[in-house]
């Protein structure tokens, strides 16, 4: 199925590996103006990558005019969001010149992994759904299918997260201040994009009512290209992130009539639009800016395919047969109604035979049920920014509801339900239903996921359209997840079983009769022991704490939310403590407990669970009796660069959501595939790992997801478990009391309130004791190191159904429509 990696054996000539050192030197001088004798890190870090770049460049060439000459479909992932994180040694690797260059690097005077400090991450994305787009690139130019990402060059990407005194403060993400070696800007490129105005009619030649959208704003965009090299370097793609720049002529009329500083004040609004990323993970912020942002992105997308498709079609009725377009979640799906624009508007093209291509070249990815992340754009809004995209919407929406009330007559609620125009509350467009509408094909990113849109959120839609929603499980990359940022276990692994592991992960399967070799083994728990000391190392640097690396490492990593539940973690340390405070004698497992995210900055309970955190961890590290037993940290700033030193530091990874709420988890496979257990809920890709590493080698508690449903139907009541379990009680009471905030004793009563009067929404409550109970699971298998050790290894050795090469595959085949190339 993937390719077997054929990791040119000439690398060094292939990539002029003899040249290099000089080429740093040159770049230094010519590019950089810097002097090579001055020894900065960061200057040599900026040299190594504008060498390692332009090394890539021709094969870059090659490969997009192998697209072209072959005339392949080319695959199009729109997405508002990519996290790709760091370069560097993404390049090295995919290029397979680590070693070599690490050795160059020494000869300068340097450490690669000091020169890799040096590069900010590149953080134009929220979380799960923007690392997926980055690991779909690599995935796709791996193995030879022709797709680029689209996206936004935000100025500033996910805001900096410090923690000051418990709390987190944002400061902005400055990423490209030091400038970004790694950006190809498109000068000469710009693309007009529209902005309000309105949609006059008119009569062409012909006599037949025709559309034209005037009196616009306009904003250029311009494109600026980052290098995405393909595992062995056979192929190099790229994303192309999008730039606002003033049109010329803004305003014009104001600078005529004198107000230079008028006109200038829209020139600079204009290029406002692609500032800064909304920080808020599934959460609906309904800002003009960001519908946008949105079309901007759009427009200017479609502008680059059409141009692309036309210097080889004559006619745009093949557009299908040469071009996919995946929506990432409904934040690019304004593209439905503007290639409609396009088609009829400017094209000239009738009703029926757009819609038909439309809706042959576009597939939507669903990454969430959470109602409050759903899109609806205020009709009176999205009319005013975009008037010709609204009125397309009204079109697509009659002739769609037409449509369905043949099929169901007389079923009006339904009808309303399935309506893209919400009419409750003020007249709203529902993205998603547009979306599902314009595609031929919908996806959920688990098999769990996908099953909740076809029987819950659009089960309307699966009853009208039995085959268009369908399951693609994500998956992640080896060569970051695993090759590159585990190099300790990489080598363990391609020492026993060989290489061909990072391109077809499935032979990892083949680490499972090791699991029975002590040997081997104890190789394994070296490589885990020698990241957890680095990452140690790396806490004390950060947090300026020592943790010990022979205590079990329980992580919790990945956005604040509530249905993420990093509360129910918090109450299990707290537990703990407890147990430990009344049996200062006991034997326990020790443990270090690791928590990192980011919460919306405007998310008030989310920010306050960080600071619960924190003063938990302030009371537990500081108890004596707890001393080596029990150690509590946040890390501030998780992002990219910090999750390739967490994951493969961790024993015990928690993937803790209420059943049915996260639509599939990532960070889940990532920490899995590095030989951590697993301790979760039936939830999201959950469930598919449990099947695929087997039920004796993961931690499942909890609810189910049904078993969710059809509580909150039936009435839940959080009281119940606080009276029957004392434990629990004295956990809330300690959190309600202001144990943990004694200057401020109600400083978490929305905490306790959340669960104890507000209905505990995300069922917590009925979690807690199953929870404990798992963990108490956890903290004997620990004590077994040998029988702990062989289950990490089978987790890794069952991780390969999760790489996203196979994800990739399956949207390829069964529903891009696109093969490899040259196969
Ligand atoms: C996001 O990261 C995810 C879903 C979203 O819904 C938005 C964002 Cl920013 C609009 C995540 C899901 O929460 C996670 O379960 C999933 O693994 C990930 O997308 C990739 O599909």
């Amino acid at each position: 199925m993937s390719r077997v990696c054929k990791m040119s054996k000439n690398v060094r000539e292939v990539f002029r590996l003899d040249e290099l050192k000089d080429d740093i030197r040159r770049n230094m001088v010519a590019l950089l103006g810097n002097d090579p004798r001055s020894k900065r890190k960061f200057s040599y870090y900026n040299a190594l990558a504008y060498s390692v770049r332009e090394r890539l460049v021709d094969l870059w060439m090659r490969t997009q005019s192998d697209y072209y000459d072959s005339m392949a479909k080319r695959v199009y992932y729109l997405s508002m969001e990519f996290l790709p994180g760091r370069f560097l040694m993404n390049y090295l690797t995919n290029m397979g010149i680590v070693d070599e260059c690490r050795e160059i690097v020494a000869e300068l005077g340097f450490s690669l992994e000091e020169l890799e400090e040096e590069e900010w991450d590149a953080g134009l994305g929220n979380g799960g759904l923007g690392r997926l787009a980055s690991c779909y690139l690599d995935s796709m130019v791996s193995q030879n299918i022709p797709g680029y990402g689209y996206g936004i060059l935000y100025d500033y990407g996910i805001f900096y997260q410090s923690i000051v005194n418990g709390n987190q403060e944002e400061r902005c993400d400055n990423w490209r201040r030091h400038g970004c070696p790694w950006e190809i800007t498109r000068l000469d490129t710009l693309y007009e994009v529209k902005f309000y105005g309105r949609s006059e009619t008119y009569y062409d030649s012909d006599g037949n009512v025709r559309f034209r959208w005037v009196d616009t704003e306009n904003v250029m965009a311009m494109p600026c290209d980052i290098l995405i090299p393909g595992y062995g370097c056979s192929h190099v793609s790229n994303m192309r992130l999008w730039t606002a720049q003033s049109s010329r002529e803004f305003n014009l009329s104001d600078f005529n009539r004198g107000d230079y500083i008028g006109a200038m004040h829209g020139k600079v609004m204009s290029e406002n639009i692609t500032k800064v990323l909304y920080p808020n993970d599934q959460f609906l912020q309904g800002m003009e800016l960001r519908l946008k942002q949105q079309y901007f992105l759009v427009s200017a997308t479609f502008q680059d395919i059409l141009r692309r498709y036309l210097k080889q079609h004559t006619s745009l009725a093949a557009l299908p047969e040469a071009v996919a377009v995946q929506l990432n979640d409904t934040h690019p799906a304004i593209a439905i109604p503007e290639l409609m624009r396009l088609l009829m508007d400017v094209y000239g093209m009738g009703w029926d035979v757009a819609w038909d291509i439309c809706t042959r070249t576009f597939a939507y990815t669903n990454h969430t049920v959470l109602p409050e992340a759903l899109e609806t754009w205020p009709v009176d809004l999205l009319g005013r920014l975009l008037p010709r995209h609204m009125q397309i919407i009204y079109e697509i929406n009659r002739r769609f509801l037409e449509g369905v009330a043949a099929t169901f007559p007389g079923d009006t609620e339904r009808l309303s339900r399935m309506s893209v125009i919400q009419e409750e509350g003020g007249q709203r467009v529902r993205m998603a239903n547009l979306a599902i509408v314009g595609s031929h094909t919908v996806n959920g990113v688990a098999a769990l996921h996908s099953n909740i849109l076809q029987t819950g959120l659009f089960r309307d839609f699966h009853e009208y359209y039995p085959r268009k929603i369908r399951n693609v499980t994500n998956g992640v990359t080896p060569r970051r997840w695993l090759m590159q940022c585990n190099p300790a276990l990489s080598r363990l692994i391609t020492q026993s079983i060989g290489p061909e592991w990072c391109c077809n992960l499935e032979k990892l399967r083949e680490l499972v009769p090791l699991a029975e070799d002590s040997a081997f083994r104890d190789a394994w728990a070296r490589a885990k022991l020698e990241n957890k000391r680095l990452l140690s190392r790396y806490v004390l640097r950060k947090v300026q704490m020592g943790i010990n690396p022979n205590t079990l490492f329980d992580m919790q990593f990945k956005r604040m939310h509530e249905y993420k539940r990093q509360l129910l973690n918090v109450m299990h340390v707290i537990s703990l403590f407890n147990r430990i405070k009344d049996n200062p004698s006991a034997d326990i497992t020790p443990r270090t407990v690791l928590f990192g995210g980011k919460a919306a900055p405007g998310y008030y309970q989310a920010k306050l669970i960080i600071r619960l955190i924190n003063e938990v961890a302030r009371v537990v590290n500081a108890d004596a009796d707890v001393a080596g037993r029990l150690r509590v940290a946040f890390l501030p700033n998780y992002c990219i660069s910090q999750a390739e030193k967490v994951v493969p530091a961790a024993d015990l990874s928690e993937q803790i959501s209420t059943a049915g709420m996260e639509a599939s988890g990532t960070g889940n496979m990532k920490f899995a595939l590095n030989g951590a257990l697993t301790i979760g809920t039936l939830d999201g890709a959950n469930v598919e790992i449990m099947e695929e590493v087997g039920a004796e080698n993961i931690f499942i508690f909890g609810l189910k997801a049904h078993e969710v449903a059809e509580k909150r139907r039936s009435g839940y009541n959080p009281r119940e478990f606080y009276e029957n379990d004392a434990e629990l009680r004295r956990v809330m009471d300690m959190i309600g009391s202001g144990f943990f905030s004694p200057d401020e004793r109600g400083l978490f009563s929305p905490v306790y309130d959340s669960l104890m009067h507000h209905g505990d929404y995300y069922m917590l409550m009925a979690d807690y004791r199953p929870y404990m109970e798992a963990q108490a699971a956890v903290d004997a298998l620990y004590l077994d190191q040998d029988q702990w050790v062989r289950k990490s290894i089978l987790n890794a050795a069952n991780m390969g159904k999760f790489s996203s090469d196979r994800s990739v595959m399956e949207y390829a085949r069964g529903i891009w429509h696109v093969e490899p190339l040259g196969k």
